[in-house]
Order: C-alpha cells, then sequence, then structure tokens
C-alpha cells in the first residue's frame, strides 16, 4: 500500500508568483539566517495540510471534497509576520486581508467534509497565510525590518475560484508540488450566468483530471 504526502490549497495568480519572486530577490541576499524558499511557482495558501494518504483513499477523498459547496470570492494579501511572533523565526509569511473569512470558512467546511473519512480536527486553528520562506537556522536578522519591507508590496486582488489538492514530493531543493484535481466553486453561487441555479455542491474534478 502506497501513500502520497497531500495538502489543499488556493493557487496563487501568475502576478502574486512574479512579486514573490522580486521579494526573495531583494530579500535573501541580505539574509545572514539560514532559510528554505517555494520553488518558483510552489507558492499556495494553505487550507488543510492531509499527510500521507493511501491511494486507496483517493477516490473518496476526492468525492468528499467536491461535496463542499463555496462561491467565488476575492482575496487579498496585506501585512506580513511570522512564526511564532517571538523567538527564534521559523517561518516568515504574507498576510491574508480581503476574503481570509471566506478562507476560513472554506477551511472549516472542508474540515466538516472530511471528519467522516477519518481526518481528525487540526493540530493548531487554521491562520491564512502565504508562506514567504522557512527559517531553517534563526543567525538573529532583523525580522522587524524583513517584515517591514514585506507588508510594503501591494498585490492585486485574485479572484477564487476554485481549490486544489495537491501533491508534495520530496527533492533535493526541497518538496515539488503537483496539482492532482482542482474543485470549484458552486454553479449556484456564480453572480451572473451559467444557469444550473440548482446545481447544489460542487463542480469538482476527481483526483486524476488537474485543474488550471
Ligand atoms: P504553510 O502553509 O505554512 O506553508 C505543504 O507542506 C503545505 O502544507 C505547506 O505550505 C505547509 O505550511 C502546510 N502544512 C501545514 N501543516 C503542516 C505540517 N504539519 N507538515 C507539513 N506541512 C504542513
Amino acid at each position: 500500500m502506497s501513500a502520497l504526502r497531500l495538502f489543499l490549497g488556493v493557487a496563487l495568480p501568475r502576478e502574486w508568483h512574479r512579486l514573490l519572486a522580486s521579494l526573495e530577490a531583494d530579500l535573501r541576499p541580505g539574509l545572514r539566517s539560514r532559510t528554505t524558499w517555494p520553488q518558483p511557482g510552489n507558492g499556495h495558501i494553505t487550507l488543510r495540510f492531509l499527510g500521507a494518504v493511501e491511494r486507496e483513499r483517493l477516490e473518496a477523498l476526492g468525492r468528499a471534497l467536491a461535496g463542499v459547496a463555496f462561491g467565488p470570492f476575492e482575496l487579498g494579501l496585506a501585512g506580513a509576520g511570522r512564526f511564532p511572533p517571538r523567538g527564534a523565526a521559523r517561518v516568515a509569511w504574507v498576510g491574508v486581508g480581503q476574503g481570509a473569512a471566506r478562507l476560513a470558512a472554506l477551511a472549516a467546511d472542508i474540515d466538516t467534509a472530511l471528519a467522516p473519512l477519518g481526518f481528525g480536527p487540526r493540530e493548531r486553528p487554521y491562520r491564512p497565510h502565504l508562506t514567504l520562506f522557512r527559517v531553517r537556522a534563526d543567525a538573529g536578522d532583523a525580522w522587524e525590518q524583513v517584515l517591514e519591507k514585506v507588508a510594503r508590496v501591494s498585490w492585486p486582488a485574485h479572484g477564487v475560484d476554485a481549490f486544489t489538492l495537491w501533491r508534495s514530493v520530496p527533492g533535493p531543493n526541497g518538496p515539488k508540488y503537483t496539482a492532482l484535481a482542482g474543485f470549484g466553486a458552486t454553479s449556484l453561487w456564480r453572480p451572473s450566468g451559467g444557469g444550473g441555479a440548482l446545481g447544489g455542491a460542487g463542480s469538482g474534478a476527481t483526483p486524476g483530471s488537474p485543474r488550471g
């Protein structure tokens, strides 16, 4: 029986990937701490980390996720912070402004949908964020200044109309993420057109049919 390391999240628009790359180019050379940054294009906003899931459970997982109904929403990034807030830094992140409550509601609905499959409660409360980099060894950088710089970036808003199931595969340059399936916003919620007024739950794909 083989297992896949999986997580759910929101994919980022091209412009955010571009801004992340320029932040890395700007900040990384000035850091003394050993840090790891997501590979280009790997950045995402996690909704739920699933960990190791046996292949045999993928179909049931896809079905449960396709039943998660949500309407499209606008997502905006604002501010910056670190985990933990004091002491040695482990993660530097960009905050979610607009749409944070919608993201949290979606994460909660995902939890509810996955509970019958044996995915228990989260280890920690959900804190929507976009990981900028991880700190492997904190050498005492001026994190406040670094985060101030991050907080000055102006991110264009992004319309979320799907969430993604990703597989994480370890590699020599850190994990590589592959999208396995996308789960779309419910047609019932779409602001205009498209019929399907009684479309009900999720226009979700099943694992094996990647989307976007
Ligand atoms: P992040 O959202 O803070 O970046 C894949 O590993 C993704 O799942 C990462 O983006 C990671 O954190 C998130 N994640 C959440 N909990 C995790 C855990 N216990 N182990 C590994 N990754 C986790």
